[in-house]
C-alpha cells in the first residue's frame, strides 16, 4: 500500500502568536478532540479518499474519464507475486455450446458519443411458464438512434438440457434501438412476467399477453420516460398490491450540443493521435431527474416522482435496488449514481419516502466524497439478519460494502470485508451478492471493464478488458478472492457490463450470465462441487404484489437464521432469477421457513428438507377488500395445468427429492400490528396525562 494517510489540516494548527490564556487551552482541548475523532474515523472506516486526492474538476475543456494508472493492482491475476489460494468455486463458460449467438453492440465509434460507453444488461426470467429461466439480452446502437441497424435485443428460450433457442421474433421482444437496462415484473398481477426497457430515447413496456408473446403497451401505460434511462426496479411502494416502477436516468446528453471533444493526449511518436477522442468524464453530463411511476391498476401509470419525494435531480443513475432496508416492513430504494451521491430513500408508508441519502452513511464514501457508482446489490453478508449494501465503482475506488447497522444507518466496511484491495484496479459494473456454494453466506461476483478502448495508444496502463472478480464469503462478511482455478473465464479479460444470476439448469446452484460490451455474452454454469443443501422459494403474492417483491424470507437452520429478500432491480441494468435459491450448508433440513409479505402477512412452514423446491402462496384467504385482479390468462391457466407451477416437483437433482409431504403454508394471524397501534395510542395518552400532572405539580 502506498496510499497517503490524512495530513495535517491547516485549520488545526495552533496559533503560534497566541496568548497562553484559557481561550487557548479551550482551543487545544477542542483540537485534541478533533484529532481523536479523526484517528477514530481513520481506524474505523479507512483512509478518507478525499484526503488522498480530489476527483478531477470538469472545468478543463478536455477532461476524459480519469486516466491515472492503477498503482496498486491487488492480488488479482495481474499481480502474480501475491499468492491466491485455489478457489472453492468452479464455473464453466457455456454460452456458445448452449446455442446463444447474441453479440452485443454498444454503438461506440471513434466519435466516442458518451452514452455508448455504458453497454447493456441481461435478464433472466421464465417467459413461457415451463419453469426454466429464459434469457433476454439488451443491446445498443450508434447515435443518433436510427442511423444504423444493430441488434435487435435477443430473447432465448431455455429448452432444458443446457440448450437455448433464439425465440426473439416469436416473443415480440426484438426491440431495435439503444437499450441499456432491463426490468422484469408482473405489473398487471396476471401471473406472467412483463418487461420494461430502459433506453436512450423512449422506454418500452412489454406486457406479456399470456401466450408467450410480449406486446408493446408503452403508450397506453404512459411510461415512456424520455432522455436517457439506464436501469430500474419494480416495487410496490404504496403497498396497494400492484407493482410500481422506478426508472433511473443518467442525464441530459443530446447530439449535437453535447458532443464535446475530450482527448488531446499526446504520443510523441505519433503526433497525429492528438485529435483522437476518448470518452469525456461523466461530470460533463447534467444529471436528470429519475422517475417513479405509480401503477393505477388499470394498465396505466402516473408519474409520482415529486409526490413521493424522490424527485432529486443530482444523480447520474446506473444501479437500482429495492428492498426493505430498515426492517420496518416497507420497501425502500437505493440508487447507485455515477460521480454523484447514491440515493437512499426510506419508505414512510404513506406513499412518500424520507430522503436518507445524507444521513444514512450510504450516500458517500467515508470522507463525504462521491464515487462512480455503477452496479448495486443488497443482501445480508454478515449474518446479522440486516441487508447490507454493495456498490461497484470506478478504478482507484473500491467496490463499496455498506454494513447495515439498523434503523436506516450504514457504515462502510469495505476495508475489513477483504474486498477493497482487489477491486481498486478495475472498473466495476454488474454484480451479484449470491451464495455460489450454498453455505448460507452470500459470495460476490463483479464484472469489470474500462470505458476507453484506445488508451494503449498513449501508453496509459488502463486495460480496456479486465478480469472479473469472484469473492468467497468465508463467513460473517469476510471475503477472500476466489478466482484462481475457478474456470478459464476468470483467467481471461473481458469488457463486462450487465450481470444476472439464477439457476439456469435447475441443479440447485446459482449460475451467472454476463453481457459483454461489443462481444458475445458469457453463460457461467456453476460446477462447484459441494455437499451443501438448499431450499428454493418461489413467491406468489395475493394481497401483496403477485411477484412478492419486498417480501423477506427467513430460513432457520439449527441456531442460525438466514435472511433473504425478494428484491426489485439490483446489479447493473439487469434482472435476476426471481426465485430465491437459499443455501443451508450441511443441514439436512431447515426447521422453518418464514415469509413476511409486503402486506404484513406472515406465513410459516416447518421442517423443510434440503432440496425442496417450494412455491409459496400468500395466506390461504384473500380478504374481499384486497385490490381487484385482472382475470387469469391462458398462460396462467396453462401453467396451472402444468401442476402448480412445478411446485415441489420437476427437477430436483443433487439428491433433492420430490416432496409431496411439504406442508401448506400456515396462516398466522397478523394481529401484532393492531396490538402495536393500541400500545402506541395508550402510550400517547399516558404521556399527555404525565405532562399535565407534571405541569400541575410544578
Ligand atoms: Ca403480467
Ligand atoms: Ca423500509
Ligand atoms: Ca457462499
Ligand atoms: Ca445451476
Amino acid at each position: 500500500m502506498t496510499r497517503q494517510g490524512p495530513g495535517p489540516d491547516d485549520s488545526a494548527r495552533p496559533d503560534r502568536g497566541g496568548r497562553a490564556t484559557p481561550r487557548r487551552r479551550r482551543v487545544l482541548v477542542f483540537l485534541s478532540i478533533a484529532l481523536g475523532m479523526t484517528v477514530i474515523l481513520y481506524v474505523s472506516v479507512g483512509v478518507p479518499q478525499g484526503l488522498r486526492r480530489r476527483s478531477p474538476s470538469p472545468s478543463a475543456s478536455a477532461t476524459p474519464f480519469r486516466l491515472e494508472p492503477a498503482r496498486d493492482i491487488g492480488k488479482t491475476r495481474a499481480n502474480p507475486t501475491v499468492p491466491v489460494p485455489p478457489s472453492p468455486f468452479r464455473f464453466a463458460e457455456v454460452a456458445r455450446e448452449s446455442g446463444i449467438t447474441f453479440v452485443h453492440a454498444s454503438g461506440m465509434t471513434e466519435a466516442k458519443h458518451f452514452p455508448t460507453a455504458y453497454g447493456s444488461g441481461v435478464a433472466m426470467f421464465d417467459a413461457d411458464g415451463d419453469g426454466r429461466m429464459d434469457l433476454y439480452f439488451a443491446t445498443a446502437t450508434r447515435l443518433p438512434v436510427g442511423n444504423s441497424r444493430t441488434g435487435p435485443n435477443r430473447f432465448y428460450r431455455n429448452l432444458g438440457g443446457g440448450r437455448f433457442v433464439d425465440a426473439t421474433e416469436r416473443s415480440g421482444l426484438g426491440f431495435q434501438g439503444y437499450c441499456q437496462g432491463l426490468v422484469v415484473g408482473d405489473y398487471d398481477n396476471d401471473g406472467d412476467p412483463d418487461v420494461y426497457l430502459c433506453n436512450y430515447g423512449s422506454n418500452v413496456l412489454y406486457r406479456h399477453d399470456g401466450s408467450g408473446r410480449f406486446v408493446d403497451v408503452t403508450r397506453e401505460a404512459r411510461v415512456e420516460g424520455g432522455g436517457w434511462s439506464t436501469a430500474g426496479a419494480f416495487l410496490d411502494y404504496d403497498n396497494d398490491g400492484r407493482l410500481d416502477l422506478y426508472v433511473a436516468r443518467f442525464g441530459h446528453w443530446k447530439l449535437p450540443d453535447d458532443d464535446r471533444f475530450c482527448g488531446g493526449m499526446k504520443n510523441p511518436a505519433r503526433p497525429e493521435l492528438e485529435k483522437t477522442r476518448i470518452y469525456c468524464t461523466p461530470r460533463y453530463v447534467r444529471p436528470a431527474r429519475h422517475f417513479l411511476y405509480h401503477n393505477n391498476g388499470d394498465g396505466t401509470f402516473t408519474d409520482a416522482t415529486e409526490r413521493a419525494g424522490v424527485g432529486r435531480s443530482d444523480g447520474r443513475g446506473l444501479g437500482v435496488v429495492a428492498a426493505d432496508l430498515n426492517d420496518d416492513g416497507r420497501i425502500d430504494l437505493y440508487v447507485a449514481n455515477d460521480t454523484c451521491p447514491n440515493f437512499l430513500f426510506l419508505n414512510r408508508g404513506d406513499g412518500t419516502f424520507e430522503d436518507a441519502t445524507d444521513s444514512s452513511g450510504a450516500g458517500y464514501d467515508p470522507a463525504g466524497n462521491v464515487r462512480a457508482g455503477m452496479g448495486v446489490d443488497a443482501e445480508d453478508v454478515d449474518g446479522d439478519d440486516r441487508p447490507d449494501l454493495f456498490v461497484t465503482n470506478y478504478f482507484d475506488e473500491p467496490n463499496a460494502l455498506f454494513s447495515n447497522r439498523g434503523g436506516g444507518q450504514f457504515i462502510e466496511r469495505t476495508r475489513t470485508s477483504g474486498m477493497m484491495h482487489d477491486s481498486l484496479p478495475w472498473v466495476g459494473w454488474g454484480c451479484a451478492l449470491a451464495d455460489f456454494d450454498n453455505d448460507g453466506w452470500p459470495d460476490c461476483f463483479v464484472t469489470n471493464g474500462h470505458v476507453d478502448d484506445n488508451l494503449h495508444l498513449f501508453n496509459v496502463a488502463n486495460p480496456y478488458a479486465q478480469p472479473a472478480l469472484l469473492h468467497h464469503n468465508v463467513g460473517r462478511g469476510r471475503f477472500e478472492l476466489a478466482t484462481r482455478l475457478a474456470g478459464a473465464y476468470f483467467d481471461a479479460d473481458h469488457v463486462g457490463r450487465g450481470v444476472a444470476h439464477g439457476d439456469i439448469d435447475d441443479d440447485g446452484d446459482i449460475d451467472l450470465v454476463v453481457n459483454h460490451k461489443d462481444a458475445p455474452p458469457a453463460l457461467l454454469r456453476n460446477d462447484t462441487a459441494t455437499r451443501n443443501g438448499w431450499i428454493r422459494v418461489r413467491l406468489v403474492g395475493s394481497r401483496s404484489n403477485r411477484d412478492g417483491i419486498g417480501a423477506v424470507v427467513t430460513v432457520t437452520v439449527g441456531d442460525r437464521t438466514i435472511v433473504r429478500h425478494r428484491k426489485g432491480g439490483a446489479s447493473y441494468a439487469s434482472a435476476h432469477d426471481p426465485r430465491l435459491l437459499i443455501g443451508i450448508g450441511r443441514a439436512a433440513s431447515a426447521s422453518s421457513v418464514t415469509i413476511r409479505w409486503p402486506s404484513g402477512q406472515v406465513d410459516r412452514l416447518s421442517d423443510i428438507a434440503a432440496g425442496s423446491d417450494l412455491t409459496i402462496r400468500e395466506g390461504p384467504t384473500v380478504p374481499a377488500s384486497s385490490p381487484t385482479r385482472p382475470a387469469g390468462t391462458g398462460f396462467e391457466d396453462a401453467r396451472r395445468a402444468l401442476g402448480n407451477l412445478r411446485s415441489n416437483g420437476g427437477h430436483l437433482p443433487h439428491g433433492g427429492r420430490p416432496d409431496s409431504s411439504i406442508p401448506k403454508p400456515h396462516f398466522r394471524s397478523n394481529s401484532f400490528l393492531w396490538i402495536s397501534m393500541a400500545i402506541g395510542i395508550l402510550a400517547a395518552i399516558a404521556s399527555v396525562i404525565g405532562c399535565n400532572v407534571a405541569s400541575v405539580a410544578s
